[in-house]
């Protein structure tokens, strides 16, 4: 069958909170920390028969084609409810993604900024796609009409989350979930490299991007409406605010075009990629 003579997807859209409602009913799990399911029975029913936790719609041509990069360690229980929480969400959604998670194995700080750098740049060389979205994984998108695909501005996509009474803390917030186009991504250098520990990455990279004059948007609060899996405090860096001070300076040296990174691991799962670096 031949791809152009297929209609496009229209994603499926119901009032709001529905279909989360939906889906969120399907997990009998939700409050426990001990969560156990047969992956290959997942696999299945969300029709994920390459391995890699690829998929899109078959019978029409999807508007969208977006890789999650989700950096991550150590949360299992929460990257179980997320990954099921997407495959659900995307396929409503009706459009073509890949979920791509980024491990950190050594033992330094948690660095967020370089891990999504990593995602980035393992995912280019591998199978590039025109759209990037960063996304924590304790974030779970809650209304079906934010759909996951770039606009021609970066857009914050979680810009209001329930455990901050779905109020957005301040206007520069770029950081939880956020859709980019690959051009504006390399544009800018991707994100820094040097922020070791909780904070500040975010910050950094929104003001690499209005350096060069990449305004970003939201969509309404109630579209970009997330719940938040809970979990303990991270530890801060302390050096970010000086950090950030620095910004300028090291656009142009820190970043995709300064990143270096060992690949421990690259694991094609049935539900999702998962990369082992050490950075
Ligand atoms: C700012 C952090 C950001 C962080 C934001 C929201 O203070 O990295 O809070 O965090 N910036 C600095 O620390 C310089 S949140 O309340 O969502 O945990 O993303």
């Amino acid at each position: 069958h031949h791809e152009g003579t297929k209609p496009y997807c229209p994603p499926f859209v119901e009032f709001d909170g529905q279909a989360w409602e939906k889906i969120k009913h399907s997990y009998s799990f939700w409050r426990s920390d001990n969560i156990e399911f047969d992956e290959k029975a997942a696999g299945q029913k969300f029709g994920l028969l390459k391995a890699g936790g690829w998929w899109k719609p078959t019978n029409c041509n999807p508007v969208h084609n977006v890789t999650l990069i989700v950096p991550y360690r150590d949360r299992p229980s929460q990257l179980k409810k997320f990954i099921l929480h997407m495959h659900s969400f995307l396929q409503l959604q009706m459009i073509q993604y890949k979920i791509l998670v980024i491990e950190q194995v050594d033992e330094k700080p948690f660095n967020r900024g370089k891990l999504l750098n990593v995602g980035f740049a393992e995912s280019v060389k591998n199978s590039p796609t025109h759209c990037y979205i960063f996304h924590d994984v304790d974030l779970l998108p809650e209304n079906i009409k934010n759909i996951y695909g770039c606009t021609q501005h970066p857009r914050h996509m979680s810009a209001t989350v329930n455990s901050f009474r779905y109020l957005l803390d301040y206007k520069e917030l770029f950081g939880g979930a956020v859709a980019i186009l690959r051009d504006q991504f390399k544009k800018v250098n991707g994100f820094s490299n040097q922020f070791f520990g909780w904070g500040g990455e975010d910050d950094d990279f929104y003001r690499r991007l209005m350096d060069k004059g990449i305004s970003i948007i939201r969509l309404s609060p109630i579209v970009s409406s997330y719940r938040m899996l809970p979990h303990a405090k991270q530890s801060e860096n302390d050096k970010r605010f000086d950090t950030l001070k620095q910004g300028k300076e090291r656009y142009e040296k820190d970043g995709l075009n300064s990143l270096r990174y060992t690949v421990i691991n690259h694991i094609e799962g049935i539900l999702y990629t998962v990369i082992q670096v050490k950075l």
